[in-house]
């Protein structure tokens, strides 16, 4: 199946909405809703006209510019200039034209007159009885736009990477443990450690009558059966989270695990590579001009049928790893084991849960070479943040302990705030006593676009900075990430020989993975580090890791892969 009409449809309606909330030039807004009209109703498919090679700018309403769009959402699934709209507008604007009955009309005046952002402003305002008296609404508006969003928050329910990662490790130890299962692995998102996951695709081979449907349903954590049957059975955990289990014959295995695991767009230009080579790829396999299957078994053997090396299921997202794949210029990702060391945590000094010896008696056990403790500074109230005296205090007890351990190095760091003014929360002479300054924002963190960036980049401006850590201050479906020009941010911090962290709190996971990408373009180093605020917290580098893996950092990119002595000296400003 390629990409259809209504899809290409939707997109220009989509590309049109974000356009009108953005008050764009109203001839763009309808030569995008004409566009769309055109193509929703034309009888026969563009996607077909596109590879036959047809005169799309002859089609009603569809000029050059719309005729190359179309071309590109053919072949690759997507269209970037909707991406980098969406990208322009408020995340929560965006979700919120996902709600029936609001189309940008009505988001410009709830924006304008309630400073509507997202989903849950305009909860708060509908339940306060503001929403009734805007020009065009009415007590009745209200009461269903309240119904929506209460719906649209059950459907669009997604959940942590690191929340689903227990329950699916589970789920795959208990099904590979059923007689007759020959095979278990999950696919979809959760495959390619995206950040949230909606839900849990799993894949199995099993020999005829093994009862994996059955054990399936029975799982522990399942709460109710949504469906069940021989290839397909769907579930509902406690969690409220639905899991898929497909059972597919061995000859189809990969070709399914292909499929299942997505992206959708990574597979339908996946698709599209085959069909100009004559092939139909589907989830049952790879299917020669006259349908013979020629592929199937291993992801390997579909990827060689477009003569591609296999992709690693974090890029596939349809960003440009086809291409790099056919160019042979994949990068070779970075692994957990390549870090040597973790550069943010806290222990009881200031807001972490356990001791100083603990956390790095932990960090020793887990291989670590380093360790730097970086407490908050006084700002930070609520995190019992250190003033200069306990930071220096706190420096000899680090440096005590560092003599008595051996087989990792202690080192001395703060997590300073970043001031509105730019300033850093400590004074200099304290600053040059330690291994490593990390600074971050924690508060103001409204502040205009170029208010922001000139805030991180003045506090770059102190030589004593080295890295800024979670850069944006997003947490995952709770703060949306301040307004930063990323790309000012990273070349200042190349400028300055500072680096931007990769938090690996789940919640955080900030920089994203396209922030982790747009640093590897510049040559900036990534760090990724824990902020740990217990020993357990120590192990998150994986989730960090995850999301650098999205973000194609290699080794080499990354800034905590190096030992203690060249660390410290890529440290030096
Ligand atoms: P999620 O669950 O929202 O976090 O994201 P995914 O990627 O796991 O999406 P899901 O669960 O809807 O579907 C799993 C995979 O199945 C998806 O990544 C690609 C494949 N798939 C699903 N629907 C389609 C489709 O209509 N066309 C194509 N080509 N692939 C699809
Ligand atoms: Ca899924
Ligand atoms: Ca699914």
């Amino acid at each position: 199946m390629s990409v259809t009409n209504a899809e290409i449809a939707a997109i220009f309606d989509r590309i049109a909405d974000l356009l009108e909330i953005q008050d764009e030039n109203p001839f763009r807004i309808r030569a995008y809703r004409n566009a769309a009209r055109t193509v929703q109703g034309l009888s026969h498919s563009l996607a077909e006209m596109v590879q036959a090679g047809e005169d799309l700018e002859a089609l009603p309403a569809i000029g050059k510019d719309l005729a190359a769009k179309i071309r590109e959402i053919v072949t690759t699934g997507s269209l970037r200039k909707l991406k980098q709209l969406e990208a322009g507008v408020d995340a929560g604007l965006v979700e919120l034209l996902q709600v029936p009955g609001l189309g940008p009309k009505r988001l410009r005046i709830l924006r304008d007159y309630l400073d509507i952002h997202s989903v849950a402003d305009l909860e708060q305002a509908a339940r306060q009885g503001l929403v009734r008296n805007l020009p065009g609404f009415g007590v009745k508006t209200e009461q269903n736009l309240l119904r929506e969003l209460a719906e649209l928050k059950q459907r669009t329910r997604r959940y942590l990477w690191s929340e689903v990662e227990e329950v699916a490790e589970q789920l795959l130890e208990y099904l590979r443990g059923i007689p007759g299962v020959k095979r278990v692995e999950m696919a979809g998102s959760y495959r390619r450690r995206k950040e949230t996951v909606g839900d849990l695709d799993v894949l199995a081979i099993a020999s005829k009558g093994a009862g994996v449907t059955e054990a399936f349903t029975r799982f522990e954590a399942v709460e109710r059966v949504i469906s069940r049957g021989g290839t397909r059975s769907t579930v509902i955990l406690r969690t409220g989270m639905q899991v898929d289990l497909r059972v597919v014959p061995q000859a189809s295995f990969g070709a399914a695990w292909h499929y299942f695991t997505g992206s959708k767009a990574h597979n339908i230009a996946v698709r599209t590579m085959g069909v100009q080579r004559g092939l139909k790829i589907n989830e049952y396999g790879v299917f020669d001009r006259g349908g013979r299957r020629i592929g199937g078994v291993t992801e390997e053997e579909v990827y060689a049928q477009v003569d591609l090396p296999w992709i690693p299921p974090e890029l596939r997202e349809q960003r440009g790893e086809l291409e790099a794949a056919a160019q042979g210029r994949l990068p070779k990702l970075v692994e957990l084991e390549d870090l040597k060391g973790d550069l943010h945590c806290h222990t009881t000094e200031s807001d972490g849960k356990e001791s100083l010896e603990a956390m790095a008696r932990a960090a020793k056990r887990l291989g670590h070479r380093y360790l730097a403790i970086t407490e908050h500074s006084q700002h930070l109230g609520v995190a019992r943040g250190l003033d200069a005296d306990r930071l220096l205090a706190h420096c000899d007890a680090i440096d005590a302990l560092d003599e008595q351990l051996k087989g990792i190095r202690l080192l001395k760091g703060v997590e300073v705030d970043i001031l509105e003014d730019g300033s850093l929360d400590m004074p200099d002479e304290v600053l040059s006593r330690l291994d490593l300054v990390v600074g971050a924002i924690h508060s103001a963190f409204g502040l205009s676009r170029r208010k922001q960036t000139e805030r991180v980049i003045r506090a770059m401006d102190n030589p004593r900075f080295n890295i800024l850590a979670h850069p944006t201050a997003r947490l995952i479906g709770k703060r949306k990430a301040c307004d930063l020009d990323m790309e000012a941010v990273m070349d200042a911090a190349l400028e300055r020989g500072c680096y931007l962290e990769l938090n690996s709190q789940p919640l955080r996971l900030d920089l994203n993975d396209l922030h982790c990408r747009m640093a590897k373009e510049r040559g900036l180093k990534v760090v990724i580090s824990t902020d740990a605020h217990s020993s357990g917290q120590l192990e998150y580098l994986r989730y960090g890791v995850g999301q650098a893996r999205r973000g194609w950092l290699e080794k080499g990119d990354v800034l905590n892969t190096l030992g203690v002595k060249a660390l410290l000296k890529a440290l030096k400003r």
